[in-house]
């Protein structure tokens, strides 16, 4: 968290679930934190309450979407990504040494990656909390990424897949691979892969209201569903 926000960026009120709108109508199918970690791994592993026996931590940071909305000081808590890698992938599934980039899969489909040196920053984590409470279904319960020197889509929500490779830019992403920067630095303005981050902040930024609506009209949807699921079962 700065006192000034980072190229192009402007403050939101609010935190808005988000994303590309095919995911408008995507949501976990699981509430159990299982992650696979796959690839280039001597053992590959199918973890289940993944952060269970690490070290916690709480950290107060903004998030930045591309398409130019910033959330403030939001206080998440979880696992330092660097902790989870040195306690559990590497004594249990022992990466080779060229597995430096890391591609992340989510339960809705959703994929990324980043350079393994950038997931190992102090400030990266596998958190399950959001300002002191369980992580809710809008902002990828149960359990996501959060980057935030990287723009918004590569903190990963509802993360189900690490799988360790070889540096190489063919790994498949979410949407258009223009879209995606293989860093994404804030700083830098780095948005997308081969147009100028100041022209994206212009073709992104009308986008931003209908999506923020889409998004949560398709969470009301959805919550409003699982509501009366509840409510049979226990009948
Ligand atoms: N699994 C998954 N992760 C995702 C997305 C998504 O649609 N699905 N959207 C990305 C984008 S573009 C942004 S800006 C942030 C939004 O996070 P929020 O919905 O918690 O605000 O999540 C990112 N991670
Ligand atoms: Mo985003």
């Amino acid at each position: 968290m700065s006192d000034s926000l980072p190229p192009g960026q402007r403050e939101s009120k609010i935190f808005p679930r988000f994303g590309l709108t095919p995911f408008a109508k995507r949501f976990p199918r699981e509430s159990v934190a299982r992650l696979k970690i796959t690839g280039a791994v001597t053992n590959e592993l199918n973890l289940v309450d993944v952060l269970k026996d690490l070290p916690r931590t709480e950290q107060l940071s903004d998030f930045h979407c591309v398409t130019t909305w910033s959330a403030r000081g939001l206080r998440w808590g979880g696992v330092r990504f660097a902790d989870f890698y040195s306690n559990i992938v590497v004594p249990q599934a022992k990466p080779q040494t060229d597995a430096t980039l890391v591609a992340m899969r989510a339960q809705d489909g959703a994929r990324t990656a980043l350079p393994l040196k950038d997931l190992l920053a102090s400030d990266v984590l596998l958190a399950d909390t959001l300002n002191g409470e369980p992580l809710d279904v809008d902002h990828g319960a149960p359990l996501r990424l959060v980057a935030p020197a990287h723009y918004g889509y590569k903190s990963v929500k509802y993360l189900s897949e690490l799988e360790f490779r070889p540096p190489s830019l063919n790994y498949r992403v979410s949407g258009p691979s223009f879209m995606d920067h293989p860093r994404a630095r804030v700083a830098l303005e780095e948005r997308g892969r081969v147009a100028s981050g100041w022209l994206l902040r212009y073709l992104y930024r009308p986008l931003i209201g209908s999506t923020v609506k889409l998004f949560a009209k398709e969470s009301a949807k959805y919550k409003a569903a699982n509501a009366n699921n509840t409510e049979a079962n226990t009948q």
